[in-house]
């Protein structure tokens, strides 16, 4: 859970509202072409940024949309173990 909090903020504070995701900031999170599809579904109230709730959805989303991404962060985790 820290670690999609860091992860959120790591972007939301590229450009405009520190505590929103935009189109291009969320490009930056993961350049993967799903993101547009998927920021059209996830931007629930379309004022065009995705806001800390919206962003929880997302990294659901995501785990299906980048599934190697999330593969290989799970392998470090379970390193950790
Ligand atoms: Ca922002
Ligand atoms: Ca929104």
């Amino acid at each position: 859970m820290q670690l999609m909090i860091q992860t959120f903020h790591k972007y939301s504070g590229d450009e405009g509202d520190k505590y929103t995701l935009s189109r291009s900031e969320l490009k930056n999170a993961q350049d993967k072409e799903a993101v547009d599809r998927v920021m059209g579904d996830l931007d629930a109230n379309n004022d065009g940024e995705v806001d800390f709730t919206e962003f929880i959805i997302l990294v659901g989303a995501l785990t299906v949309a980048c599934n190697d991404f999330f593969l290989e962060f799970n392998e470090k985790q379970e390193k950790k173990k």
